[in-house]
């Protein structure tokens, strides 16, 4: 992100798209909605009606999978209406001229993307001139852009917005795609990535690469490893026998209920050798494992969290872990050990400063520092005193390219790989829900929260499509893809389109991952969650339905050796 969250609530223009922060992220919207007291206008794109989009200013109801064409058509308005701040260009950025004649074309008219995006052209152009009407104008995406197979090049065009309206540089402006979980940023800057080393540092470079084998006293490879969502291919589809994966250890990730395709996944599980599974909780992939690591969950360890706008943050221990858990790290150090790798440390601090003595833009983030001014947010580079962190990125409008300039990149709009069709009528886009967290290990177990939703969680359905299939709220239903089928509870809304649909990804009944589809950004290997074409079936004997649901939850709680004390 290059803005801190609490920035937010200066802005003078929220730009909302594919960002549901009520549901996901309560905190930040708390901030929006401290912003919009204070007069903010906000602009929320999302196909269907958020507690954001309520109280948006302009509400854009966009078609699913066509965020390049709208981005393109707000584009054309700033450039077609010179709304455009060509001080900044000028000075800050290349590449406009070719980008700005792209999306001046006649196709990227507001009117010309109304059918495609079912978006009103007169909303379109009010959101772009609201879009470049101010200095303070805060972009926030979530994963209802980034979960596309368009995911990267969404992301581009979303940053072109705020590069020719000069929103980037100063306090209260910028872009923040908001992270996930409270660590996912933290795990990226430690460098559990295929392709970079802790603090953005890339495996490809030499100097880089040696430094590490430096200081770790090994080799280590030249090339860019295997992304996640890879492992598939490279378990049931490599030819040669010496590139197969033979071995997965997965560190606090659970594969079997949240990666697309599961009929796939399962076959890719059983299929490999070894699987090592290092978790809090028995998951739905321990099912496949050879080898569980019980580990400690963050009340149990100390440690550094980062936070999406970058601050790291200090844990600390609260309790006493169960007898037979460690930590995560000092598995790793004992699994280090046994391969013939003594590695050794004492505590977390040892770790930290070996890390800030290898990671340029962490250099200056000590323990201490983060203690003293209640986290410190990097790139924090100098040991003093002084380096207290940063707080927004590009400050003057200085970028971390090459030239130190802002790039601009011109894409068309390529649709969702799959598409509805007669015999998968309907789309369908899957999301998060307020009271449950992603595979459920965390939330799945907590009476009150189960008292929110259980199994086998939801579909969010239009009113006339529940009609014409004759389906009521509440009742059960079948759900089938190209990839498989699930069972899940219609729930009628309005708040989503006719033809569009909406299941959680949460349930392990009710797993629409048992549905979508593994097409992936070429670029950054995310599959496209948020799109792919399904049916919905009718059930006719919801009572015999009832009955299995009850029966097969039985069953997966029991082989998780989950204990239900029923009050
Ligand atoms: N309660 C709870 N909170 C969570 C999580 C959880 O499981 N439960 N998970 C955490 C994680 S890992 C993450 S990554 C974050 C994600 O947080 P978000 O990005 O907010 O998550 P989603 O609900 O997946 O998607 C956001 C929105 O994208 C919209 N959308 C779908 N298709 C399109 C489209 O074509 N265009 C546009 N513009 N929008 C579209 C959806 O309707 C949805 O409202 O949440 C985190 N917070
Ligand atoms: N259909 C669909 N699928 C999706 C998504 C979607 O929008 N739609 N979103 C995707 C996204 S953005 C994400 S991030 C993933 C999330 O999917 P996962 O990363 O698989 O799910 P989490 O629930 O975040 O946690 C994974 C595991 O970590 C364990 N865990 C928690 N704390 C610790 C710890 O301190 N140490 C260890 N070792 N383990 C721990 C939990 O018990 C859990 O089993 O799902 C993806 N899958
Ligand atoms: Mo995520």
């Amino acid at each position: 992100m290059s803005f801190s969250v609490p920035e937010l609530e200066d802005a003078e223009v929220i730009f909302d798209i594919g960002y549901n922060a009520p549901v996901s992220h309560p905190l930040v919207a708390r901030h929006i909605v401290r912003a919009k007291k204070k007069g903010c206008k906000i602009i929320c794109v999302d196909p269907r009606l958020t507690e954001t989009g309520r109280i948006a200013t302009i509400y854009l109801p966009i078609k699913g999978g066509t965020n390049m064409l709208f981005l393109n058509a707000m584009a054309h308005v700033i450039v077609t209406e010179d709304l455009v701040d060509h001080d900044f260009i000028e000075k800050h950025t290349t590449g406009f001229a070719d980008y700005a004649k792209e999306v001046a074309q006649e196709k990227y008219a507001p009117e010309a993307v109304a059918a495609a995006t079912h978006l009103d052209p007169g909303d379109i152009r009010r959101a772009a001139r609201l879009f470049a009407s101010s200095k303070h104008t805060m972009t926030l995406w979530g994963m209802g852009i980034t979960q596309f197979s368009q995911g990267v090049e969404c992301v581009i065009a979303c940053s072109n917005l705020s590069l020719m309206t000069g929103n980037y540089g100063h306090y209260a402006t910028g872009v923040g795609p908001v992270r996930g979980q409270n660590n996912v940023q933290g795990t990226c800057d430690m460098g559990v990535l295929p392709n970079q080393y802790p603090g953005y540092q890339d495996v490809t470079d030499d100097a880089i690469r040696h430094k590490f084998e430096r200081a770790w006293g090994v080799s280590l490879p030249a090339h860019v490893g295997l992304p996640l969502t890879y492992v598939p291919d490279k378990v049931l589809r490599e030819p040669d026998p010496k590139k197969r994966i033979h071995a997965y250890y997965i560190i606090g990730e659970d594969p079997a209920q949240s990666d697309p395709d599961l009929p796939e996944i399962r076959r890719t599980l059983s299929a490999i050798d070894l699987v090592i599974v290092q978790d809090i909780f028995f998951n739905k992939t321990c099912e496949y494992a050879d080898v569980v690591f019980p580990a400690t969950a963050w009340g149990e360890h100390n440690g550094v969290y980062t936070a999406c706008d970058r601050r790291f943050q200090r844990v600390r221990k609260l309790i006493e872990p169960q007898p037979g858990c460690k930590t995560d790290w000092e598995i790793l150090c004992l699994m280090a050990t046994a391969m013939g790798y003594p590695m050794h440390y004492d505590n977390t601090e040892q770790i930290w400063d070996e890390m800030r003595s290898l990671c340029p833009k962490f250099a200056g983030a000590s323990y201490e520092k983060m203690v003293e001014n209640h986290g410190v947010q990097w790139p924090c580079t100098e040991d003093s005193p002084d380096d207290t962190g940063t707080q927004y990125l590009h400050k003057d409008a200085q970028f971390a390219t090459a030239d130190g300039k802002g790039h601009f990149y011109y894409y068309p709009w390529t649709p969702a790989k799959e598409l509805e069709s007669p015999e998968y009528p309907l789309s369908l886009s899957t999301v998060r829900e307020v009271g449950h967290y992603s595979v459920r290990t965390m939330t799945g177990n907590c009476r009150l929260l189960a008292d929110l939703a259980d199994e086998p969680g939801y579909i969010q359905m239009n009113p006339e499509d529940c009609q014409e299939l004759g389906i009521a709220n509440g009742d059960l239903v079948r759900v089938v893809s190209k990839r498989g089928h699930t069972i899940t509870r219609c729930q009628e809304t309005d708040r989503v389109s006719k033809g569009a649909t909406y299941m959680t990804y949460q349930w392990w009944i009710g797993a629409c991952n048992e549905l979508t589809s593994a097409a992936l950004d070429p670029k950054s290997h995310t599959p496209e969650f948020k799109y792919c074409a399904c049916r919905v079936e009718k059930i006719d004997d919801q009572k015999q339905a009832e009955r299995d649901v009850k029966a097969q939850y039985a069953a997966i709680r029991a082989r998780m050796g989950i204990e239900v004390k029923e009050v």
